[in-house]
């Protein structure tokens, strides 16, 4: 069975599902986007995704045509379509077609799109031994130049960090904001654990409000385990007890060597594993299902 895209109000199939060149999205990066994921036929975290997404697009100026309501319920009859009960979802939103200028007015009506696809996990070694990491040299956006909070369809800060990351072989790297702190990985945010704490830079160093992360400050919570938002430096990261990154696509996921320093014992420590496993089970047993 053929997959279909919601784009416009329609489903169509995945082969049909195509936008202009004219789109501002595609022009100027102008829009906004989420990835969410489906569990065991449950969405999760759905209405923080979309609150995430409406506050993007409240940030750049865009008139979503659809109540959060809609959107929600836009997703989860794409995820029905396609018969998907765990996914990867992709939303979608841009300025929509305009002229060659800048200027957002000539576009009259946003493109607003909706992908559901199978996931591809990282493989479990990953999650079993840990990460090695390094720091990339692409500083994180300044928040007051174009804030890293808004998900926009900009992604090339992040995407010349994953070049680094790529062309020193390994999987993720870690980015400082313009003074120098520990911002956030190039799709993660990061955690550090520091005297039996959690620590992990606020907001305020220019990084996206993950999902995750903040999901991962709740279940630290009810586990007992004390949690800081604290701005650091690498000296601290390289110092710490234990370090994990956090995100849709790689959950909670251990990271064991940053910049060639171990960090710990050099394997993924008591409390990763703890809110690791955590995690999971929140993600089974949360959601929002999508049928009935
Ligand atoms: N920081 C950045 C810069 C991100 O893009 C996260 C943190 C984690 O946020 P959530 O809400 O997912 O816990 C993200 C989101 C991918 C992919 O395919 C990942 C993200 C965005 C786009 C694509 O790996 N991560």
């Amino acid at each position: 069975m053929s997959r279909v895209v919601y784009l416009d109000g329609e489903w169509v199939a995945k082969e049909e599902a195509k936008i202009s060149v004219f789109d501002h999205g595609l022009l100027y990066g102008d829009g906004a986007f989420e990835g969410i994921r489906a569990y065991n036929g449950r969405v999760f975290r759905l209405r923080e995704h979309i609150d995430r997404l409406y506050a993007s697009a409240q940030t750049i100026l865009l008139d979503i045509p659809l109540s959060k309501e809609e959107m929600m319920e836009a997703t989860l009859e794409t995820l029905r379509r396609n018969n998907l009960s765990d996914a990867y979802i992709r939303l979608v939103v841009t300025r929509g077609p305009g002229d060659l200028g800048l200027d957002p007015r000539k576009c009259l009506r946003p493109t607003v799109f909706i992908i559901t696809e199978s996931i591809e996990l990282y493989p479990p070694e990953y999650y079993a031994k840990g990460l090695e990491i390094i720091t990339v040299a692409t500083r994180r956006n300044l928040p007051t130049a174009l804030d890293p909070s808004i998900k926009s369809l900009n992604y090339l800060n992040n995407i010349l960090a994953k070049i680094e990351v790529i062309q020193a072989g390994v999987l993720e790297g870690l980015m400082l904001n313009a003074q120098g702190y520990v911002a956030e990985a190039t799709g993660d945010n990061i955690f550090l654990v520091h005297r039996g704490e959690l620590i992990t830079p606020p907001i305020s160093a220019g990084i996206l409000p993950g999902i995750t992360r903040a999901a991962v400050m709740e279940l630290a919570q009810e586990e007992g385990i004390s949690v800081r938002e604290e701005l650091f430096t690498q000296h601290f990261v390289y110092n710490a007890e234990e370090c994990f990154l956090t995100g849709t696509a790689a959950e909670v996921i251990p990271v064991v060597k940053v910049d060639g320093r171990t960090i710990g014992s050099g394997r993924p420590g008591p409390i990763t594993r703890r809110l690791m496993r955590a995690f999971r089970e929140l993600t089974q047993r949360e959601g929002v299902p999508i049928r009935g």
